[in-house]
C-alpha cells in the first residue's frame, strides 16, 4: 500500500512515525510539485491542507485522511475526484478547544494583558477582576466543543448553543436552532464559534449578527475564518457594537501586517494554534482508519460532502 505524506514542515516526522507500520510504502512529499508528480502512485493520501490542483492525478485512491479538522479546502477543489472518501481528524481537538477558550475568557476576565503591562511598567495599581460565575457561554458549532462546555459549566458559566437542528446536547443548558439565532445571540456574554466552512457558513456572521448581541459581548472564533466577515467585524469593534474579539483564524491566514485587527486594543491575534494537529496523533487516527479501511468499515471522521464537513 503507497502512502502518500505531505505536511509543508513535518513530512519527515510523520516519515519515522509510519516507518515500519503495516507493511506501508511512504511516499514523503515536502512541495506542491512533490505531491501532484507522486499522486497518481498513491493509494492514500495522508495529508495536511493539500495545495488545491495536486490530485488532479490521483486515480487510484482509497481515501485521503486529512491531519486537520477542516475539509474545506479540499472540497472546494474542482480538480479532486469526488468519489474519493475524505476523512478529517475532527473528533481529536475537544481538549484542545476546551484549553484555548477557557484560556482567552480568564485572559479577558481578569485583563491578564494590563497586569502583564502593569508588571513590565514595575506599577502597582490593584483594579476589579471579572468573573465567569454567571456569565453565558454560546456555541455555535457542538461537534467539538462538549469538552469546553464541562469545563465551562464546572467554573459556574451558563453554556447554551446554537445549532442547525434542536436537541439535547450533554453541558448544554439550552440548544437554539434555526430562527432563533437572534434570541441565541441576545444574552450571551461570549459566543464561541468553532463552525466548519461551508456554503452556509461562509459570510454567516456579519454585522447584523453583531447587532444582536450586547456590546459587552466577546466573539472568539476557532473555526474558519471566513464565516466571519471581517470588515463588518472591525466595524461592529471600532463601533462598540460588541465589545472585543479572541481570533485564532482569518479570511486570509497568515493575517497580513496590513489588517487593522493586529493593533485594535479589543483584538486578540492567536496564529492558528488553538487545536494543534499533533503527530503521534494524527498517525494513531491514520493507522485506525486505514486497518478500517482495509476491513470494509466506516472511516472515523468521515466527511460528509453534502454538508461540507
Ligand atoms: C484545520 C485545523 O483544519 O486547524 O485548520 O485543524
Amino acid at each position: 500500500m503507497r502512502v502518500l505524506v505531505y505536511h509543508p514542515h513535518l513530512t519527515a516526522e510523520y516519515e519515522v512515525l509510519l516507518r515500519g507500520q503495516l507493511d506501508l510504502t511512504i511516499l514523503p512529499c515536502l512541495t506542491e510539485d512533490e505531491v501532484a508528480a507522486r499522486a497518481p502512485a498513491a493509494d492514500v493520501v495522508f495529508g495536511w491542507r493539500l495545495p488545491p490542483g495536486s490530485l488532479a492525478a490521483a486515480r487510484r485512491l482509497r481515501f485521503v485522511q486529512l491531519m486537520g479538522a477542516g475539509a474545506d479546502d479540499l472540497l472546494a477543489d474542482p480538480t479532486f475526484d469526488p468519489r474519493v472518501p475524505v476523512a478529517c481528524a475532527r473528533g481529536s481537538f475537544g481538549p484542545w478547544i476546551a484549553e484555548y477558550v477557557l484560556a482567552m475568557l480568564l485572559m479577558v476576565e481578569k485583563d491578564i494583558r494590563r497586569l502583564v503591562r502593569q508588571q513590565e511598567a514595575s506599577y502597582w495599581d490593584p483594579y476589579r477582576v471579572g468573573t465567569l460565575r454567571g456569565k453565558v457561554l454560546g456555541l455555535a458549532g457542538l461537534g467539538s466543543t462538549r469538552d469546553l462546555a464541562r469545563a465551562a459549566g464546572a467554573l459556574g458559566m451558563t453554556v447554551v448553543g446554537y445549532r442547525r437542528t434542536a436537541g439535547r446536547v450533554e453541558g448544554v443548558r439550552q440548544v437554539w436552532c434555526g430562527s432563533q439565532l437572534p434570541a441565541f445571540l441576545s444574552g450571551l456574554d461570549y459566543l464561541v464559534l468553532a463552525l466548519p466552512l461551508t456554503l452556509q457558513t461562509q459570510g454567516r456572521v456579519g454585522m447584523t449578527e453583531f447587532s444582536y448581541m450586547k456590546p459587552s459581548a466577546w466573539l472568539i472564533n476557532i473555526g474558519r475564518g471566513r464565516v466571519v466577515r471581517e470588515q463588518d467585524l472591525v466595524k461592529a469593534l471600532r463601533a462598540g457594537v460588541i465589545r472585543g474579539a479572541v481570533l485564532d483564524v482569518f479570511a486570509e491566514e497568515p493575517l497580513p501586517p496590513e489588517s487593522p485587527l493586529w493593533t485594535m486594543d479589543n483584538v486578540v491575534v492567536t496564529p492558528h494554534v488553538a487545536a494543534p494537529s499533533l503527530p503521534q496523533e494524527m498517525v494513531r487516527l491514520f493507522l485506525g482508519n486505514l486497518r478500517r479501511q482495509l476491513a470494509g468499515q466506516p472511516l472515523e471522521g468521515l466527511v460528509d460532502r453534502e454538508r461540507g464537513y
